[in-house]
Order: C-alpha cells, then sequence, then structure tokens
C-alpha cells in the first residue's frame, strides 16, 4: 500500500487532505518544551502535565505505531470574515464553532478509514486521533505533506488555505511517508500585523497567554482587563490572523452538512439573558459548550462592554455605557 492509496480512501471517508508521516520522535519537539517553559502554554494543564511527554513520542499512544495517516477536513462556509464585519450589537463565535463539533465528525470519518484500512490489512493495530489526544498534530501534518506551519502557526495549504480541521490515524502499517511542502509565508507579516491582543511572537509562535481563543474559550476565571479592548465583540474564539491571510482568499468551502452555521454572530442582549439551560439547549453538539455556561457569560460581558453598554444585573441589558 502506498500513501496514495491512503489518499484515496481518505477522500472516500470524506477527508480533502490527507498523506503519511513516519511514527517516530518529530524533529520540531523542542518547539514544543520550550514553549511550555516560557509559560505561553497558561493554564491550559493538558498541555504541560504528564502529556507532555507523551508528544515526544506518538508510540506512546501506540506501541504498534509505524506510520502516522493525517488528515484534514475542511469547514470553510461562504459567511462572511471578521474583517469584514462591524456590527458591534452583535458577538463573534469563530468559524469553526457554527456547525457541528469537529470531534465527533472527525472521529466517525477516521474509523471508517480503519474499517477500510483493516480489509486489506485484516492484522493492523491502529488508533484514531482528534485534537484532544496528546500528539502534535501540525508537526506531523506538516511531515505528511499536508502543509506549512504559517506565522500565524495554523497549517496551510496552498490550495486549501487553512479552514480546516486535522485528525490522525497511528497505525502499525508502514508506509513509505510523504515529504512537507516549503514555508510560503515568505516576508508578509499580516496576521501578527492584525493580531489585536499582539499574541504572535515576532521569533515565530504564539503566546497563547494574549490570544482571544485562550480567553474566551480555554480560560476560567476573569479575562485580564488590558486584554479587554482587544477582545471586541468575540464571544469564542478568533478568526482574524486567519481571516487576513492570503492563502484563505480563495480558500473552498466545505461539503459537509455537519459544518453548516447554525450559530453566527448572535445577538449580545440575547445572549446575555440566557439561562443556563438555554445555553445547554442552544449550543448542544457544537463546540461553544466548551467554554462552559460562566465563561460564555463572561465573554458576552467583555462584549457589551467593548460595545458601549455594560451588562446589567440579573443578566438584563439595563444602561448605556461609555466605550472603555
Ligand atoms: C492548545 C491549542 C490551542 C491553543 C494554543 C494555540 C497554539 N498556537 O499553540 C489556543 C486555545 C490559543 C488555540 C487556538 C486555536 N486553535 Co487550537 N489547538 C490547540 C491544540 C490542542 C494543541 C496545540 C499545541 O500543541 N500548541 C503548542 C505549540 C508549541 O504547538 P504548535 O503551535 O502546533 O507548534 C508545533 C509545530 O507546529 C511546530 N512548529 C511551530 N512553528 C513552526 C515553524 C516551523 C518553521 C516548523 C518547521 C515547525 C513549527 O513545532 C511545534 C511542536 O514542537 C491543537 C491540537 C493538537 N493536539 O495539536 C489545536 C489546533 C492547533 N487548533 C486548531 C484551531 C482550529 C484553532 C483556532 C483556529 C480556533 C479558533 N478559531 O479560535 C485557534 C487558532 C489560533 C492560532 N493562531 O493558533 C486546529 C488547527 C488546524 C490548522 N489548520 O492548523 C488544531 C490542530 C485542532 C484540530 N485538530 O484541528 N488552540
Ligand atoms: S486567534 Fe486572534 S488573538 Fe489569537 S493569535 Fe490569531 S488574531 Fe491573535
Ligand atoms: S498572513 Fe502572511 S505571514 Fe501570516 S500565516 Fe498568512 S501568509 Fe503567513
Amino acid at each position: 500500500m502506498t500513501a496514495d492509496d491512503i489518499r484515496e480512501l481518505a477522500r472516500e471517508c470524506g477527508f480533502e487532505l490527507a498523506g503519511v508521516a513516519a511514527a517516530a520522535p518529530a524533529e520540531d519537539r523542542a518547539r514544543y518544551r520550550d514553549w511550555v517553559a516560557a509559560g505561553y502554554a497558561g493554564e491550559m494543564r493538558y498541555l504541560t502535565d504528564r502529556r507532555a511527554s507523551v508528544r515526544e513520542d506518538p508510540r506512546e499512544l501506540l506501541a504498534s505505531a509505524r506510520s502516522i495517516v493525517c488528515v484534514g477536513k475542511l469547514y470553510q462556509t461562504p459567511w462572511p470574515y471578521t474583517t469584514r464585519f462591524d456590527d458591534e450589537q452583535r458577538g463573534w463565535i469563530s468559524r469553526y464553532a457554527w456547525g457541528d463539533d469537529y470531534h465527533d465528525v472527525l472521529r466517525r470519518g477516521l474509523e471508517r478509514l480503519a474499517a477500510r484500512l483493516t480489509e486489506r490489512e485484516p492484522s493492523m493495530e491502529s488508533r484514531v486521533c482528534v485534537d484532544t489526544a496528546p500528539i502534535l498534530e501540525r508537526s506531523y501534518a506538516r511531515l505528511a505533506g499536508l502543509g506549512w506551519i504559517g506565522k500565524n502557526t495554523c497549517l496551510i495549504n496552498q490550495q486549501q488555505g487553512s479552514w480546516f480541521f486535522l485528525g490522525e490515524l497511528l497505525m502499525s502499517l508502514e508506509i513509505p511517508p510523504d515529504a512537507p511542502p516549503p514555508d510560503r509565508c515568505g516576508t508578509c507579516t499580516r496576521c501578527i500585523d492584525a493580531c489585536p491582543t499582539a499574541a504572535i511572537l515576532p521569533q515565530g509562535g504564539l503566546d497563547a497567554t494574549r490570544c482571544i481563543s485562550y480567553f474566551t474559550i480555554e480560560l476560567r476565571g476573569p479575562i485580564p482587563e488590558e486584554h479587554h479592548a482587544g477582545i471586541g465583540s468575540h464571544i469564542f474564539g478568533c478568526d482574524i490572523c486567519q481571516d487576513v491571510c492570503p492563502w484563505n482568499r480563495r480558500a473552498p468551502v466545505t461539503t459537509e452538512a455537519a459544518f453548516a452555521p447554525r450559530h453566527f454572530a448572535p445577538r449580545l442582549e440575547e445572549m446575555e439573558r440566557l439561562s443556563e439551560t438555554e445555553f445547554r439547549e442552544m449550543f448542544r453538539g457544537s463546540p461553544v459548550t466548551r467554554a462552559r455556561y460562566e465563561g460564555f457569560r463572561r465573554n458576552v460581558a467583555v462584549a457589551l462592554r467593548n460595545a458601549g453598554r455594560a451588562p446589567g444585573a440579573n443578566g438584563r441589558c439595563s444602561s448605556i455605557a461609555p466605550s472603555r
């Protein structure tokens, strides 16, 4: 079996991008160690606890692994970019969270792929990973030829842009690996210039403790005051450094029905009034639940203040306050 055979099977299982990397320690893994040591992971303990060392070698996840099939699934939809959106009464939910949770969608596709491969190689062992497994997804996706790592730290494909999720199938079959493509960022610095909280480091990499995506999704507790203004109307995640990327100008849209938008820029006042039960109902099966109700309310309160209105008592918008 070759990487081309696997690409064909992966396409049949719903993945626009696929490639093969060797199941060995990634050559760029020291970057991860340095990043954690510098404190850029903030309070994301799943990146810094004992799982950090598992990232050193994918065979920690499947001892018999010889190859990693890396897949990409597009989630772009034909709706506006943040850069074209200026209704401050509405909250911005990032593009990846408009439809169903991608973890389930990718997992199902990878399980189909594993079943197809096992039909051909019955003795094969495999393990599916989507996002939450301690594996350097972008490093292996780059090695498998899916794209290069942009200055915004996203994996970018020359034809498909960067609006795609990653997943992996670790497997015991040994397949000759693909090769990484060249870096095509060149002298461009659009993402660095556009980031409202200066989270992209000049030397490369991302200080997650300054990233809106971290504040609005991962951080529990209050968001540091000095970053409130930069958050603007973002209430879940952030897309700015991908919106401005020239490689996303003609990015193709997904054909996956599960990613069709159901929550696009809801009215902030309505979000402020949501009870916990209504929040759970509204965002059932969507990535937004990761922020939890308290986190989501916190985000809405910051966005309301940025829009010039202080959030009122009992979840009601009671006054017009000057912008901070
Ligand atoms: C923690 C995490 C976050 C954190 C930290 C992000 C970060 N840049 O590190 C926060 C909460 C901020 C975040 C935000 C987002 N995330 Co996130 N996140 C992750 C997660 C779980 C781990 C990432 C990690 O290990 N970070 C630590 C740093 C050091 O790792 P890294 O940036 O990947 O760098 C490694 C390699 O890329 C390489 N490398 C880095 N730079 C360079 C440069 C060169 C030249 C070379 C050779 C190598 C290299 O070295 C490092 C390994 O040692 C991954 C899933 C996973 N298991 O990998 C998803 C993941 C990276 N996230 C994803 C997404 C979609 C997002 C958001 C777009 C969501 C949103 N709209 O809000 C934003 C994008 C923000 C951004 N600019 O990165 C996707 C990215 C898909 C893609 N096409 O790249 C992933 C892969 C999830 C998935 N399965 O699809 N995320
Ligand atoms: S996701 Fe937003 S805050 Fe984070 S690095 Fe990109 S532009 Fe900056
Ligand atoms: S905006 Fe420019 S520098 Fe940033 S990732 Fe895209 S091409 Fe690279």
